[in-house]
């Protein structure tokens, strides 16, 4: 059945191929349109070309990492979409996919109000803060969601070497794409979208290219302005445009190279993916063709965008259409629990001293209705299912690495993700590795959401009188002679002699247990205390505990980290206090946090 839905696809996909039934590879130049997107896609040649600074360029201390110049080899030819990607070609990518975008997920955007940004909630590409046409270049959108675009339009993202060739058409050694003048204008004809008299009319007082009028404040239609040698526009300014390499300030080989670099894709690990080209918020500053600059991958503004690459296989024109995931369907592994409406403290307990300044005031805590809650964390098994039925991508496969625990702290490691996590786990274990986007879009899939942070600390302290811990008054997790919890025990220590452990404690596991190894609680709930710690739906404010309301707290309204909750099997007596709050950003990921969903209706 895939295979017949695979050969459908297929089919389509020849009917709109241009070279279908041809061996030929495409000569430089020739144009295809995507099958799925609708862009226009230009052939670029295989080729060598001069990398970084050019004579002339400068490039003093803060552009240090343009240095060395030298050479590249691309051992073969790429399908580049001519513009950056369009509003109307990503409307396209999510309505097929119903893909939520970080910004989405976020609940905000940075908003550029003439000096800085200012996070606001509500944007994102579909309404950046300024009115787009569907022709204009979609921005707004972070690094994860223009690889998903990309693998969904049958190619990926550029490497920062291509991008660089590409921009530079063909034509050595020039400082800009146009080529060596420091005004974009050629015989009189304007070159680029960038920060101009428009913006200045906005924007009075910020950096702008002097007496140049490219006619647009913000975005402007892609391909308002000349295509280079090879037929690609906007490769400077209008969006800034993610590569798929991670940045590195030494990623230029150094000293005299015999060959030249062949087909180089930057570090294995890193914390910021390469951006290039320039925005229409920048001035020449940006221009020209080797300046490097790089963000988060999480990032998302209205000055970045994107646009991808294909391999230049005779029949990809159009480009390969990839079998599509089953549609999404309910997942059969997860159990539910009811769980009453009810009131508790919420907040350090008094006799508790290890209490954090955020963890108070306490206070009276109501939740006014009754709301359905995963029995134990998600598991390996339920994730599979989800990534089986959508196709979902991780954080830390887009990363390419996760964290592993060597003893004493958390290092990055390659390859390591929540299908490699770095140690042995069952189908039953918590699925780890997982950012809270991870965990967002699942229990979407779910039908649900994440917990509140109030609804997770009711259920930590499952219908029982506030204590220190999740299980009583004293650090051992040992309640009515019954193990209560997966934490850092003397399993643990067995591997890591010299960690901080809850003494005399064993829990039989020195990483992740099987869902509901230990005694449920009050409420029926398994591992809500240990084995992967969980994240929670609100942002993070250490103040929130002042100023909330105690009915139904939701959490405030955004913020640049989310709330992690419960513990893991890593953590010892202090921070599995009930009342402990650890937070991150979304795009975390570690072999301690996993979740659990929370619905407001009974599963069907
Ligand atoms: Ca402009
Ligand atoms: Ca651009
Ligand atoms: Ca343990």
């Amino acid at each position: 059945m895939v295979t017949k839905g695979l050969l459908r696809v297929l089919a389509v996909a020849a009917a709109t191929t241009v070279f279908a039934g041809s061996d030929e590879l495409p000569r430089a130049g020739t144009t295809a349109t995507g099958a799925r997107d609708g862009l226009t896609w230009v052939h670029v040649p295989a080729g060598v070309f001069e990398m970084g600074c050019v004579e002339g360029d400068g490039c003093g201390d803060d552009r240090a990492d343009e240095k060395p110049r030298h050479a590249v080899r691309l051992g073969s030819g790429f399908w580049m979409s001519r513009t950056e990607v369009t509003v109307a070609a990503f409307r396209r990518f999510v309505a097929d996919t119903a893909h939520r975008t970080t910004a989405e997920r976020d609940g905000w955007s940075p908003f550029f109000d003439g000096k800085r940004l200012v996070t606001q909630p509500g944007l994102h590409w579909r309404t950046p803060g300024f009115a787009q046409g569907e022709d204009h270049p979609v921005v707004d959108v972070s690094w994860y969601d223009a690889e998903a675009f990309c693998s969904w339009a049958g190619g990926r993202l550029p490497s920062e070497a291509e991008w660089e060739y590409a921009a530079r058409g063909g034509a050595p050694g020039r400082r800009y794409v146009w080529g060596d003048q420091p005004v974009p204008l050629v015989s009189g004809v304007k070159q680029a979208n960038l920060a101009d008299d428009e913006t200045r009319r906005v924007y009075a007082g910020w950096k702008t290219v002097p007496w140049y009028d490219d006619g647009h404040t913000y975005t402007a239609p892609a391909g308002s302005f000349p295509a280079n040698g090879f037929g690609l526009v906007d490769m400077a300014g209008n969006a800034a445009e993610w590569c798929a390499d991670w940045y590195d300030e030494r990623a230029y080989p150094a000293g005299a190279r015999a060959e030249p670099l062949l087909d180089p894709r930057g570090p294995a690990v890193g914390e910021q993916r390469v951006v290039r080209g320039g925005s229409w918020v920048d001035d020449m500053a940006y221009m020209s063709v080797s300046r490097r600059y790089f963000d988060a991958p999480a990032t998302h503004n209205a000055f970045i965008g994107f646009r991808c690459v294909r391999e230049a296989r005779p029949d990809n024109a159009a480009g390969a259409a990839l079998p599509r995931p089953a549609s999404p369907a309910p997942p059969g592994t997860a159990a539910w629990v009811r769980v009453p409406a009810g009131s508790f403290e919420m907040g350090c307990v008094d006799s508790d001293r290890e209490c954090q300044q955020d963890e108070k005031p306490k206070r009276r805590v109501e939740l006014s209705r009754s709301f359905w809650v995963n029995r134990a964390e998600v598991t390996v098994e339920a994730f599979r299912d989800f990534v089986l039925a959508t196709g979902h991508r991780t954080s830390a496969e887009s990363d390419g690495w996760s964290r592993v625990f060597d003893g004493r702290s958390l290092v990055k490691q390659p390859g390591v993700s929540w299908r490699s996590p770095g140690f042995e786990q069952g189908p039953s274990h918590p699925v780890v590795h997982v950012s809270w986007y991870d965990a967002s879009a699942y229990c979407d899939w779910a039908g649900g959401r994440l917990l509140t942070e109030a609804e997770f600390e009711y259920l930590e302290r499952g219908g029982g009188p506030p204590t220190t811990y999740p299980w009583g008054a004293t650090g051992v997790p040992v309640a009515g002679g019954a193990k209560q919890a997966n934490v850092a025990d003397e399993s643990l220590r067995r591997i890591h002699p010299s960690l901080k452990a809850i003494a005399g404690y064993d829990d039989g596991y020195a990483f992740t247990a099987p869902a509901g190894t230990y005694a449920a609680n009050g409420l029926g709930l398994v591992d809500v205390a240990g084995n992967a710690a969980e994240w929670c739906l609100d942002s993070y404010d250490p103040k929130y505990y002042t100023l909330s309301i105690d009915r139904d707290p939701p959490g405030p309204p955004f913020g640049l980290q989310r709330m992690i909750r419960g513990g893991s099997w890593l953590d010892d007596a202090s921070n599995l206090r009930a009342s402990y709050r650890v937070r991150d950003i979304p795009a975390y990921h570690d072999p301690l946090v996993g979740f659990r969903c929370a619905r407001d209706e009974a599963p069907r």
